[in-house]
């Protein structure tokens, strides 16, 4: 079984899915722990309902990244971990971090990456006027949102949108994406080529087109 340890920062929803999926479709996987920035993450009451263990390493009680990511290694790496899932994770790691979980660390990005790294995505794609958006899975790296890409779903902008509407047409598509990408992960199903990922087991599409 791969132990999965899913970090968060908030509402938790993408984290639910993959709990969920886990358990329906019987991945040779357990969510070993839920761990937050923010003692007053939502997810953590959903994750303890689940009797999933829980953490917090409060990011405000350390002076230095260095010295919240050194904690949080330590509690990470009491759940022994195969894989690391950031899911809605708000505080940028330090290469150190990063580098310990390399190739083992996955994200989910609200944007279709390359474009629109960091925060506030869907508004500055509504700004822009783009026609489609989408989110990303892909692992991470010490540069921000650049890390080799597992999987893309793109959905329309549609007229009207506020970055609200929008946000929850890419939030449904999220919730499809990031627990197939877990998966293959746990099923081994993923291989490196230099600095890309491919599917190595039938070619399955790693991406999805909504309307
Ligand atoms: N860390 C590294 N090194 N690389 C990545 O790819 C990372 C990462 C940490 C988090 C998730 C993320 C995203 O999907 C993520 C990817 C937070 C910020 C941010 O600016 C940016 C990107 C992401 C998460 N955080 C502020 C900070 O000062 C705090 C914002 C807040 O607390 O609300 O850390 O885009
Ligand atoms: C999701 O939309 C996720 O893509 C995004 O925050 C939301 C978290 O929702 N992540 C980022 O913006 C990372 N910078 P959730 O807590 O319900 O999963």
């Amino acid at each position: 079984m791969k132990r999965l340890v899913i970090l968060i920062s908030g509402r938790g929803s993408n984290m639910e899915a993959i709990v969920q999926a886990c358990a329906a479709e019987g991945w040779p996987a357990t969510v070993a722990a839920v761990v937050s920035n923010r003692p007053d993450a939502a997810g953590l009451a959903f994750a303890a309902a689940r009797g999933i263990a829980t953490a917090v390493v409060d990011h405000k009680a350390y002076g230095s990244r260095e010295a919240f990511d050194a904690e949080l290694a330590r509690v990470v790496d009491g759940f022994s971990p195969d894989l690391v899932v950031l899911a809605g994770f708000m505080r940028i790691l330090t290469p150190g971090f990063t580098a310990r979980y390399a190739r083992r660390m996955l994200n989910i990005h609200p944007s279709l990456l390359p474009a629109f790294t960091g925060l506030h995505t869907h508004e500055r794609a509504l700004a822009m006027g783009c026609k489609v958006a989408g989110v990303t899975v892909h692992f991470v790296t010490a540069e921000l949102d650049h890390g080799a890409i597992v999987m893309q779903a793109v959905v329309p902008v549609q007229p009207g949108d506020d970055a609200q509407a929008l946000a929850a047409r890419v939030l449904a598509a999220e919730h499809r994406i990031y627990p197939q990408s877990v998966r293959w992960c746990v099923e081994d199903a993923l291989a490196w080529d230099g600095d890309a990922v491919v599917h190595h087991r039938g070619g399955a599409p790693q991406q999805l087109l909504l309307d």
